[in-house]
C-alpha cells in the first residue's frame, strides 16, 4: 500500500484525507513527526504557500512521499479575503472560532441590516506531491456556495458552519461529513491528485 506523509498540523484535514483516501493509502501526518517543523508560508497565493509545505515536509523527510495542501475562502464581496489569511485572519495563531468571529463581523458591514443576507464565495484548495525537496505535481479544488452571517452546525472546522455549499442549504457545519467529502475543495484537489499518481506509478514506487 502506497504511503504519504500529509505535512499538516491541522488534524481536520488529515481526517478528511484519510477518510476520502479510506484503505488504498497509509495516511502519516505532522502529529507523529514532531521533530519536523515546515517553513513559513510567506507565499501570497495557495499554490506558493503549498510548495512551501510540500517541499519543506519532503526536505525534512527524506525519501518519503509528501502532501501538502494550502486551502481558504474566498468572499466576492470582501475582495477575495480572507484568502491565503484564512486561517490568521483573526491575526497569528487565532482560532478558527476567533477567524469565524472576524469573518462574520466584516459581513455584518455589508449586509446593510438584514442578517438574512448570503454572500457569494468559494472554498478552495491547492494540493502538491514532493519529494526530497523538489515538488512533483500541483492539482486544484474548488467549491462554490454562499456564506451566511450566523453559524449553522458543529461539524468540520474553519468556516464550514458558515458556509453553504451551491446545491444544498445546509452548510458544512450541518451536512454529513460524507457529502463534504464528497463536493469540497479538497475532495476535488485530491481526487485529481490520486488520478494523476494513478498514471505515474513511478512516483509512488
Ligand atoms: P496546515 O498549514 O498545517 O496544513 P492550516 O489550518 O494552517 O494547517 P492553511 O494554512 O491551509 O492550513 O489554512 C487553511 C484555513 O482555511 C483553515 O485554517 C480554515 O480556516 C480554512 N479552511 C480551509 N479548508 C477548510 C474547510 O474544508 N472547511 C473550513 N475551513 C477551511
Amino acid at each position: 500500500m502506497p504511503e504519504v506523509l500529509f505535512a499538516t498540523s491541522n488534524h481536520h484535514k488529515a481526517d478528511e484525507v484519510r477518510a476520502m483516501l479510506g484503505e488504498s493509502w497509509v495516511v502519516r501526518d505532522l502529529s507523529e513527526f514532531p521533530q519536523v517543523t515546515l517553513p513559513p508560508e510567506t507565499g501570497d497565493t495557495f499554490e506558493a504557500n503549498a510548495i512551501i509545505k510540500a517541499e519543506g515536509g519532503s526536505v525534512a523527510m527524506p525519501g518519503m512521499l509528501v502532501l501538502a495542501d494550502d486551502s481558504g475562502l474566498e468572499v466576492d464581496v470582501l475582495e477575495g479575503a480572507p484568502g491565503v489569511w484564512s486561517a490568521r485572519y483573526a491575526g497569528e495563531g487565532a482560532t478558527d472560532g476567533a477567524n469565524r468571529v472576524r469573518l462574520k463581523t466584516e459581513l455584518m458591514v455589508h449586509a446593510a441590516g438584514d442578517p438574512a443576507t448570503r454572500f457569494p464565495g468559494r472554498f478552495r484548495c491547492c494540493m502538491v506531491v514532493a519529494r526530497d525537496g523538489r515538488a512533483i505535481h500541483v492539482t486544484n479544488g474548488a467549491v462554490e456556495g454562499q456564506l451566511i452571517q450566523e453559524e449553522q452546525g458543529v461539524g468540520g472546522f474553519g468556516y464550514d458552519p458558515l458556509f453553504i455549499p451551491e446545491g444544498y442549504e445546509d452548510t458544512f457545519g450541518v451536512l454529513p461529513e460524507a457529502t463534504k467529502n464528497q463536493l469540497s475543495h479538497r475532495a476535488r484537489a485530491l481526487s485529481e491528485m490520486v488520478a494523476w499518481l494513478a498514471e505515474h506509478p513511478e512516483v509512488t514506487d
